[in-house]
C-alpha cells in the first residue's frame, strides 16, 4: 500500500492502542460476568465497537476531525498525480482531459474472475445511486495485462458494464510506469492446468480525484456502492 496510507494507518494504530485495551478489558469483564449469548452479544458489541472506532480514525487520520469518508482519506498524497496512456478508442490520454469530473482509476485485467467485475460492477450501482450526477463522474479502468487486453478487447468489455466507462491502455513499459507511479502492484500467476494460462494479483483499491484532478480517496474493495456513492457525493458537492 501507498505510503500515505501506511502513515495513516500507523497513526490509526498508534491512536488506537488505549481504546483496544480499553475494549480487551470490557471484553474480560463481559466473559467474567456474563453467561452463554449473553456475554458472546456482549463480546461480538465490543469488537464491533472497536471496529467501528478504527475505521474511524482511518477515515478521519490525522486531521484530528470527525471521519467524514467511508473511503481512506489520502488529501495531499504526492504520489498517483497524473498517467499518459490510451483510452480503449486509441486516443491519448491524462487526468487533466477529466477536469469537472470525479474520477476513478481502477487497476484489473479482463480475465479477472473476482474483483475487477465487483469494482465495475459496484461503479454502475455507484452511478445509479448518483442520478444525474453519474454525469460528472468518470470510471477509468487501467488494464495490468496490455499484452492480452488489446484496446479492441477492452472497449466491449468496460463499456458492457456502462457506456460511460473507459478503458485505459499502454504498453507494457508504459503500465508498469503507471502502477509505479500509483503505488499499485500487480504479478502474474501462472496458472497449471488452465486455458487461460496466468492470472495477475493486483492491488484492489480505487483512486478518487476530485473535480480539480487532485487524488482524495482510496476506496476499499469491501465498500458498498452506498458508502463509494456517498463519498462521490461529498466531493461532488464541493466541486458545486
Ligand atoms: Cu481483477
Amino acid at each position: 500500500m501507498s505510503g500515505a496510507i501506511d502513515r495513516c494507518a500507523q497513526a490509526a494504530r498508534a491512536r488506537v492502542a488505549p481504546g483496544g485495551q480499553r475494549a480487551a478489558s470490557g471484553r474480560g469483564a463481559a466473559m467474567a460476568s456474563g453467561r452463554g449469548a449473553g456475554a458472546s452479544a456482549r463480546r461480538g458489541i465490543v469488537a464491533g465497537m472497536l471496529a467501528l472506532s478504527v475505521a474511524g480514525l482511518i477515515a478521519g487520520c490525522d486531521r484530528g476531525q470527525a471521519p467524514s469518508f467511508h473511503s481512506i482519506d489520502v488529501t495531499g498524497a504526492e504520489y498517483a498525480q497524473d498517467f499518459r496512456m490510451r483510452d480503449h478508442d486509441g486516443n491519448a490520454r491524462e487526468l487533466g482531459d477529466f477536469r469537472g469530473k470525479v474520477v476513478t482509476v481502477f487497476f484489473g485485467y479482463l480475465n479477472c474472475p473476482d474483483f475487477c467485475p465487483m469494482h465495475l460492477v459496484r461503479q454502475r450501482r455507484v452511478l445509479e445511486l448518483l442520478g444525474d450526477d453519474a454525469a460528472r463522474v468518470q470510471t477509468l479502468f487501467v488494464t495490468v495485462d496490455p499484452e492480452r487486453d488489446r484496446p479492441e478487447r477492452l472497449e466491449p468489455y468496460v463499456t458492457a458494464f456502462h457506456p460511460s466507462f473507459i478503458g485505459l491502455w499502454g504498453t507494457q513499459e508504459q503500465t508498469e510506469q503507471m502502477a509505479r507511479d500509483f503505488k499499485v502492484f500487480y504479478r502474474k500467476v501462472e496458472l497449471k492446468d488452465s486455458a487461460m494460462g496466468y492470472a495477475v494479483d493486483h492491488t484492489t483499491l480505487t483512486m478518487v480525484y476530485d473535480t480539480e484532478g487532485r487524488l482524495r480517496l482510496a476506496v476499499r474493495h469491501e465498500l458498498t456502492a452506498e458508502q463509494v456513492a456517498a463519498d462521490l457525493r461529498r466531493l461532488l458537492a464541493e466541486g458545486g
